[in-house]
């Protein structure tokens, strides 16, 4: 089953220069494109309608303050199941618990700063896919 999905290579992974490295392996995959690419810097009301349903938590401002710290890379990845497919290319949030070969696991030693966002659903998918990406 086609679907799309939503992708962010945070400031982090930018700073570091590992665009290309995580690039690559998205598009290694078989039968998966990058549809939509921008690198720019996040301001506060995109953070809020990104990440609302992470507001009243202890990390939330910490990591608005993360994301909005310099440019990120914002794709759409189109292809067969790209959105269980991104989340396992990522590994779990806490990249110390993600296994060597996944993105987190190979580059992330700390939780909020670990390299990759990519949506958790169908729903989420559509719904963030509309704030980075309004015209497609
Ligand atoms: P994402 O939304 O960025 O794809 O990551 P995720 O689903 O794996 O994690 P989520 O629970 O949605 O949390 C969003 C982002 O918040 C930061 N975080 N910090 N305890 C902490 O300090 C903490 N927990 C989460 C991470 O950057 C996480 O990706
Ligand atoms: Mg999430």
């Amino acid at each position: 089953m086609s679907q799309r999905t939503l992708v962010l290579l945070k400031p982090d992974a930018v700073r570091r220069g590992l665009i290309g490295e995580i690039i690559g392996r998205i598009e290694a995959k078989a039968g998966w494109t990058i549809s939509a690419l921008e690198l720019r810097t996040l301001d506060q009301a995109t953070l809020e309608q990104h990440y609302g349903e992470h507001r009243g938590k202890p990390f939330y401002e910490p990591l608005v303050g993360f994301m909005a710290s310099g440019p990120v890379v914002a794709m759409i990845v189109e292809g067969e199941r790209v959105i269980e497919g991104v989340r396992r290319l990522a590994g779990p949030t806490d990249p110390i618990e993600a296994a060597p070969g996944s993105i987190r696991g190979d580059f992330g030693t700390i939780v909020r700063e670990n390299l990759i966002h990519a949506s958790d659903s169908e729903e989420s998918a559509i719904r963030e896919m509309k704030i980075f990406f309004p015209e497609a």
